[in-house]
C-alpha cells in the first residue's frame, strides 16, 4: 500500500519496505545474465511509474494490420487505453493496407496515432517476415525523433491488466507461453544450419515469442535490421525460418541477451488454461480462425 504523505517539506512517497527475504519463491525473477523477469509480485507499481513518470517518456507502439486483421484493431486499441502504459506518452504506430478501416478509438491525452500504409500480401509469411523491415525504415524516418522506447506488438491480442513501466529496458523480450516448462532441444528453434535463424539442440535460453520485443529505439532499431538482412540473406539462399521472424528474433537474443525478460503474464493464449505461477494475464492472443483471417 503506498500514500504521498503532503508534509510542509513537500510529498513523500511512502511505501512498503523492500525485503531481500521474502518474496516470489515460485518462480525464478532473475536469468543467469542478471536480467530481471518480471512477475506480478516482483515489482511495486506505484514505486516502479514514480521512477519513470518524471522522465516525461513517450513509448511508441507499433502494430500491423495488413488484410482481414484490421478487425482486431478496435479491441486492440481500445483495451490498450485502458491497461498499457496508462499515464504514459504512447504513440501507436498502425500499419495497414486498409487506412480507411481503422477504427477511431478515443486516446486518453497525450496518446497519438498514426496510420502508415503499407502493402497487402497474398502471403502471411511475408506480411510477417517484412514487419522487421518496416519497423526499420520508420525508426529512421521518424520514430527515433519521436520516442524513447519501443514496443512492437501483435495486432490479434488484448490488454487484460496493468502493463506499465515495469517492462520498460534497453532490451525487452517475452517469454512464449507455450514453451516455457520445456527443455531447450524440444524449443520450436530453427534447426537447419543453411539459415542464419539456426540454432544448435544444446544452445538457447528460452523461446522468446515473436508477438512482442521492445527497448530503446535504437536497441530495437538494430534488432530489426539484423533481422531483416538475415531474413533476406535466407530468402536470397531460398530459405524460410521455420516461424519466420520468431526464428530470427530468438536467434538475435541468444546473441544479444535482453536487459528484460518479461514472463508469460505479457503474452499468454487465449486457449490455454491460466498456470498457476500466472497470477495475472497482462496481454493474451485471441482465438482466432486462420483459414478465415490470412489471405491464404
Ligand atoms: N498480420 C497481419 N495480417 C495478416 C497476417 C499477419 O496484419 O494477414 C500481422 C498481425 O499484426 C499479426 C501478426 O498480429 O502479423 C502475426 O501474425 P499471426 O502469426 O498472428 O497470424
Amino acid at each position: 500500500q503506498i500514500t504521498i504523505d503532503e508534509d510542509q517539506k513537500g510529498s513523500r512517497l511512502l511505501y512498503k519496505q523492500p525485503s531481500i527475504l521474502d518474496g516470489r519463491t515460485d518462480v525464478v525473477s532473475v536469468t543467469p545474465w542478471l536480467a530481471p523477469i518480471v512477475w506480478e509480485g516482483t515489482f511495486d507499481p506505484v514505486l516502479i511509474d514514480n521512477i519513470y513518470k518524471p522522465m516525461n517518456l513517450t513509448i511508441a507502439t507499433t502494430v500491423f494490420a495488413v488484410g482481414k486483421y484490421v478487425r482486431f484493431l478496435q479491441d486492440f486499441l481500445e483495451t490498450a487505453e485502458k491497461h498499457f502504459m496508462v499515464g504514459f506518452n504512447v504513440h501507436y504506430y498502425v500499419f495497414t493496407d486498409r487506412p480507411h478501416d481503422v477504427p477511431s478509438v478515443n486516446l486518453a491525452q497525450g496518446r497519438h496515432l498514426s496510420v502508415i500504409q503499407v502493402p497487402g500480401s497474398n502471403r502471411w509469411q511475408e506480411i510477417s517476415a517484412r514487419r522487421m523491415e518496416i519497423i526499420q525504415t520508420t525508426i529512421e524516418r521518424q520514430i527515433r525523433r519521436e520516442a524513447d522506447y519501443i514496443f512492437c506488438l501483435d495486432v490479434d491480442s488484448k490488454f487484460h491488466a496493468r502493463w506499465g513501466s515495469e517492462s520498460l529496458g534497453r532490451l525487452v523480450a517475452v517469454i512464449h507461453p507455450g514453451y516455457y516448462e520445456e527443455t531447450r532441444d524440444s524449443f520450436p528453434y530453427e534447426r537447419r544450419p543453411a539459415s542464419t535463424a539456426y540454432i544448435r539442440m544444446d544452445e538457447g535460453d528460452y523461446y522468446y515469442g515473436g508477438a512482442m520485443f521492445g527497448g530503446f529505439v535504437e536497441d530495437v532499431y538494430t534488432l530489426t535490421k539484423v533481422c531483416r538482412k538475415r531474413f533476406e540473406e535466407d530468402a536470397g539462399n531460398s530459405i524460410e525460418a521455420a516461424w519466420q521472424e520468431e526464428s530470427h528474433l530468438n536467434r538475435y537474443l541468444l546473441d544479444n541477451k535482453p536487459s528484460k525478460v518479461l514472463s508469460p503474464e505479457y503474452l499468454w493464449q487465449d486457449l490455454k488454461a491460466k498456470t498457476k505461477e500466472v497470477k495475472v494475464i497482462r496481454f493474451s492472443g485471441v482465438i482466432k480462425n486462420y483459414a478465415e483471417v490470412r489471405p491464404n
